[in-house]
């Protein structure tokens, strides 16, 4: 019984190293040296091409090598009947939070205005913003979601959540559906984007939800880069409807040379890297799931096909 790792975009290596290290007895391949695919039960997956899994007549289970199942769930030919997991794990929610925290402080403390007056030798001192007058809406309150508003407002700001179908969510007013999307935009000085990427929250990111914002929004996608018409971001920076914004994902990855966001004076880009999947912290649970799988049982951190995450 063997484990494939599937990691077109990706080298395995570290991977290979970790299950190695945790499973030596376990028969893992990489990717495309994949033996007899009639072997593979289980394969651990990050941006297969459509149609890759058709090939393995035996696959019991397809594992997201990160929290997004988006590249898997978009793929047509996905085999109907394959459990399909991804990846919770606390170092990807701790690393997320952190990230969503410093751009919420860059922003209410100026840092962009003052990495261009170093740029430019000035000594210019502004006034933060209070966090207490900051509300930070968050998009998707999941794991993530979850944490990140936890700990934004440990640090004084107040938050407030949008989902798509109703859970109670103690201790955050959380506005839900479509609805309630206006009146939860019109609170937000601060927009993070932590939605799961389905056809239902495609293009959210769009001219309308930035007419809902408050001027001098700030906007943070730390999500998909599907759920932003970036044209629509860029034309609502340039008419000063909004203050800024951090992306750190994007239509098309890398974002290209020549990209009018890589030069926008309002944009922060980083390269996808708000929270990576460390293989040593998540290698243990694929390794456990990998037993549950084939014993006949269910995996943790199963995803809903249906529901999209
Ligand atoms: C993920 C990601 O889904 O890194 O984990 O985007």
């Amino acid at each position: 019984m063997t484990l494939l790792l599937a990691t077109p975009t990706m080298n395995p290596a570290a991977w290979l190293r970790a299950f190695e290290r945790l499973t030596p007895e376990l028969d893992v391949r990489a990717w495309p040296d994949c033996g007899d695919p009639t072997d593979i039960r289980f394969i651990v997956a990050w941006e297969t091409p459509p149609g890759f899994f058709s090939e393995f007549p035996r696959l019991a289970c397809i594992a997201s090598l990160g929290a997004g199942v988006d590249h898997l769930l978009g793929d047509p030919d996905l085999p109907r009947g394959v459990f399909v997991t991804r990846v919770i794990d606390p170092s990807i929610t701790q690393q997320m939070s952190e990230y969503v925290i410093l751009h919420v402080l860059r922003f209410s403390r100026h840092s962009q205005s003052f990495d261009q007056d170093t740029v430019e030798e000035i000594w210019r001192p502004r006034i933060p913003l209070q966090a207490s007058d900051l509300t930070v809406g968050i998009m998707g309150l999941g794991q993530l979601g979850l944490d990140a508003a936890h700990k934004l407002m440990q640090l004084g700001f107040p938050v407030i959540g949008w989902r798509r179908t109703h859970k109670d969510v103690a201790g955050i007013t959380t506005y839900v559906g479509a609805e309630a999307l206006p009146d939860f935009l019109a609170e937000c000085r601060v927009l993070i984007c932590m939605l799961p990427l389905t056809p239902a929250t495609q293009g959210l990111l769009d001219a309308e939800t930035f007419r809902l914002l408050p001027r001098d929004a700030y906007v943070i996608n730390v999500a998909r880069g599907a759920h932003l018409v970036e044209s629509d971001l860029m034309a609502a920076l340039d008419r000063g409807h909004l203050a800024g914004a951090c992306l750190d994902v994007f239509e098309t990855e890398p974002l290209p040379a020549g990209h009018p966001l890589w030069h926008h004076p309002k944009v922060t880009i980083t390269p996808h890297i708000a929270s990576l999947t460390n293989p040593t912290d998540v290698v243990p649970q694929m390794a456990e799931n990998y037993q549950r799988v084939m014993a006949g049982e269910r995996p943790h951190h199963l995803v809903d096909i249906e529901r999209g995450y």
